[in-house]
Formats: C-alpha cells, sequence, structure tokens
C-alpha cells in the first residue's frame, strides 16, 4: 500500500504517528506526508518550519507533547539573552534545542539546499520511518488580515494574539507562483490511498491545497482520498480552528468542513470522510454532498487510539 498523507502541525503529527504504527502492523508499505509550510517564518535570521518540525519531532519521538510544539526537556537561555537584546519577538519562545534545528536548516539554505533537501537531511539524523516533504520549495508564508485593517504575519497572529483578532482573510503571498515540492505530485499519483490528517483545515490544510498542481493530483489520483475531521461534536478538539473556518465563512462542524472540502464527484478532493461518533447525526449531509461517510472514535489520545482512526482511514 502507497499513503501520502496531507498535515500540520499538531493535529497532523499525532495523526501521522498513528499512520506509521497501522502501516507497520500491515507489513512494508511506503508512506509520504506532506507538511504544510504555510506556519513558516524567518526570526532573529533563522528559518522557522513550525509544522515541519512537529512532525518531525513527533516521530522523532522527541516533541514536547504537553506545549505541542518544540523539543520535550528544552531550555532558554539563548531565548533569554535575544530578548535582551531586543531581537525577535517577545512573545515567541525559541528553545535552545530547537534553535539548533533552525540554524541546521538556515546553514544549508544558505549552501543552496532545497528545502526539500534540508528536511531529507533532518530525517537522516532519527529514524522516522515515514517520508517528509514540504508541500512547496517556494517560501510562501501566511498573513492574516484583521478586521481593523492590519496585516500580520500568521504566527503573530496567533500567538500573541491568540487568533483574538478577529481575521477577515488569509493569504499565502506568492503562492501562485510556487510549485509542489518534488515528488509531490508524484506521490499523490502512485498513491493507493490520500489522507487528509484532522488537521486545521484552513492554516494547515487549505495552504497545501492552494500550491498549484495540488488539488489538480487529487482530483486525478486513482487512489482513494480520505479525510478524517478535526471537529469532534461540533467543536475543535484544541487550538483556534473555530475562528479561522468562521473568516472563511465555514461552520465549525464536521460536516461543513467536509462539504468545504468537497467531493471528487463534484469539484472537490474528497471520497470518503471519517465522522466522529459524536457527530454521526451529521452523516446523511455529509453523504448528500456525495462524500462517503465512516463514523468512528476520532480522539488521538494516544498512539493506539491514532493507529485505529489511520486504520480505518485506509480501509476506507
Ligand atoms: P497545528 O498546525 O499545530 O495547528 O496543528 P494541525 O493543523 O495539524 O491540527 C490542528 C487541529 O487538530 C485542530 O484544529 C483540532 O481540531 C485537531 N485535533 C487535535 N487533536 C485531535 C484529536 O484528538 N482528534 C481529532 N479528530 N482532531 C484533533
Ligand atoms: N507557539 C506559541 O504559542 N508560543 C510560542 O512561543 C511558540 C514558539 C514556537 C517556536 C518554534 C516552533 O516551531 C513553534 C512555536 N510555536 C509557539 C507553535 C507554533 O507557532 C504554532 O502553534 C503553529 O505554527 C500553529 O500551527
Ligand atoms: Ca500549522
Amino acid at each position: 500500500t502507497r499513503v501520502v498523507v496531507l498535515a500540520g502541525g499538531v493535529g497532523g503529527s499525532k495523526f501521522t504517528l498513528g499512520v506509521r504504527a497501522a502501516l507497520r502492523r500491515l507489513g512494508a508499505p511506503e508512506a509520504t506526508v506532506v507538511v504544510n509550510t504555510g506556519d513558516d517564518l524567518w526570526l532573529s535570521g533563522v528559518r522557522l518550519q513550525p509544522d515541519v518540525d512537529s512532525i518531525t519531532y513527533a516521530l522523532a519521538g522527541v516533541n514536547d507533547t504537553v506545549r505541542g510544539w518544540g523539543r520535550a526537556g528544552d531550555t532558554e537561555r539563548v531565548n533569554e539573552e535575544l530578548q535582551a537584546w531586543g531581537a525577535g519577538w517577545p512573545w515567541f519562545t525559541l528553545g535552545d534545542l530547537d534553535l539548533g534545528t533552525h540554524l541546521a536548516r538556515t546553514g544549508w539554505l544558505r549552501e543552496g539546499l532545497t528545502p526539500t533537501e534540508v528536511l531529507g537531511r533532518m530525517a537522516e539524523r532519527w529514524p522516522l520511518g515515514i517520508r517528509l516533504l514540504p508541500m512547496t520549495d517556494s517560501e510562501v508564508d501566511t498573513h492574516v488580515h484583521v478586521e481593523d485593517g492590519r496585516r500580520l504575519h500568521f504566527q503573530e497572529w496567533w500567538t500573541r494574539y491568540r487568533a483574538a483578532l478577529v481575521p477577515t482573510r488569509f493569504e499565502n503571498p506568492g503562492i501562485l507562483d510556487a510549485t509542489p515540492a518534488p515528488g509531490v505530485v508524484e506521490a499523490i499519483a502512485r498513491a493507493d490511498v490520500v489522507l487528509l490528517a484532522p488537521s486545521n483545515p484552513v492554516v494547515s490544510i487549505g495552504p497545501i491545497l492552494a500550491v498549484p498542481g495540488v488539488r489538480a493530483a487529487l482530483r486525478s489520483t486513482a487512489a482513494r482520498v480520505v479525510g478524517v475531521s478535526p471537529i469532534i461534536g461540533g467543536r475543535v478538539v484544541r487550538g483556534m480552528a473555530d475562528v479561522c473556518l468562521t473568516a472563511i465563512g465555514v461552520e465549525t462542524s464536521a460536516a461543513a468542513v467536509a462539504r468545504h472540502y468537497g467531493a471528487r464527484s463534484a469539484d472537490g478532493v474528497l471520497d470518503a470522510w471519517l465522522l466522529a461518533e459524536e457527530d454521526a447525526a451529521a452523516a446523511s449531509e455529509v453523504q448528500a454532498a456525495g462524500i462517503r461517510v465512516l463514523v468512528a472514535p476520532l480522539w488521538m489520545r494516544d498512539e493506539d487510539a491514532s493507529a485505529a482512526i489511520a486504520e480505518a482511514a485506509l480501509g476506507a
């Protein structure tokens, strides 16, 4: 079985761990995770790739599972020094171990490696058991237009304001000139199953689908395209995805997110949708949109629970 997963950070990494565990049980399959890079930014001279790092650290087992970002047991000596210089952002913490990653990445980028090559090199350090590809090698950060007319970098809006400034629009400057990273379109074309992780539909899956060529690859692949709902019981499990959904006119419900992705039989990307047990009543609404429905427990409590979800999605 050849599996491709489209994923963001926290939800994406929990789900990716489950996919890896499920595939190990199935034998020797091949899996590729296409990771959102719309969260990326330059800060204090280094390139950060939060979703890429979340997934890498989680697969390596070195992630901070409590905070949901960065390295477990990290310290903040360099960060304190940066703050003393007035460098960086006072509301944004760069851990010492995490900075090692950013310095290594930035050095390699400066030497001329592409982000895909950098990620390949980073993946050599740990046996991740799954291939990671950035969605694109182009720099396409996310900007958020807010009600008072200002435009902020996504990270400022998310971490400084905790999404409390009402967004009117999300923008990925330059994305129309971006191309999928090498291997992305090919992996989707050759896959047996493509899974949309239960990630933020707007700022994690949204940018991946917005890279020109990705949507077309999903629409034309012979693979089944199966999405997993990030909404359980009409609520986002954690984070502020509801604010993002509202900004693009999508209700925070499992059915509305499925309709937002749309059916491949219409002009969307989904063949099937995994709905949480709590949202089972929404099944008919999703089916009416031309999307098959499977109902399963969708709480990614631990790796076993995530693996069961991945198995259900792979069986769809
Ligand atoms: P981020 O990049 O760190 O914001 O993470 P993602 O975009 O990958 O995932 C964020 C989304 O994961 C949130 O909107 C949640 O709705 C979803 N999520 C988190 N934990 C769970 C879970 O246990 N089950 C499901 N179904 N969704 C989850
Ligand atoms: N999130 C925070 O809420 N506060 C931080 O100080 C912070 C630092 C940080 C550093 C590196 C990194 O890769 C991620 C970091 N995050 C932080 C998480 C991240 O900004 C967001 O949660 C994601 O980008 C949303 O997907
Ligand atoms: Ca993200």
